[in-house]
C-alpha cells in the first residue's frame, strides 16, 4: 500500500512526541589540583548543597573519580555545567564539569 510508508512515520512523530524531556546529570571529575574548600563552593553556588552535604559530595568525588551534582533539563544542566567550567577558569582552577545524558 503507497501510503503505509507516510502512517508510519506519523505513527513515529506521535510517539517521539510522548516521551518524557530527557534528563542530564551534571557531573563533576575528580583532579589533583582543584582545592576542596573550592568544589565545596561550587556546590553550594550552583547546586544549592547545604555545607555538610557539599563536603560529602565532594568527598565522594575525590575518592571515587566522580559524582553527580545534580539531573536537570538539558538547558539547565548544559548551562549550569558552562558556567562552572567558566568560574573554575576565571579563578585558574582545572576543574571538569561535564553533562551525561540520564
Ligand atoms: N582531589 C582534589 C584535592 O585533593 C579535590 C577535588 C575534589 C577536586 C573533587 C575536584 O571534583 C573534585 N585537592
Amino acid at each position: 500500500m503507497k501510503d503505509s510508508g507516510v502512517i508510519d512515520i506519523v505513527r513515529d512523530k506521535e510517539k517521539q512526541k510522548l516521551q518524557p524531556p530527557r534528563k542530564y546529570k551534571v557531573v563533576l571529575n575528580n583532579d589533583d589540583y582543584t582545592p576542596m574548600d573550592f568544589v565545596i563552593e561550587i556546590l553550594m553556588t550552583f547546586f544549592n548543597m547545604d555545607s555538610d552535604r557539599a563536603t560529602d559530595v565532594m568527598l565522594q568525588i575525590h575518592q571515587q573519580g566522580k559524582g553527580i551534582c545534580g539531573v536537570f533539563s538539558s538547558d539547565v544542566a548544559h548551562t549550569k555545567a558552562e558556567q562552572v567550567n567558566r568560574y573554575s577558569r576565571d579563578n585558574e582552577h582545572p576543574l571538569l564539569c561535564s553533562c551525561e545524558q540520564e
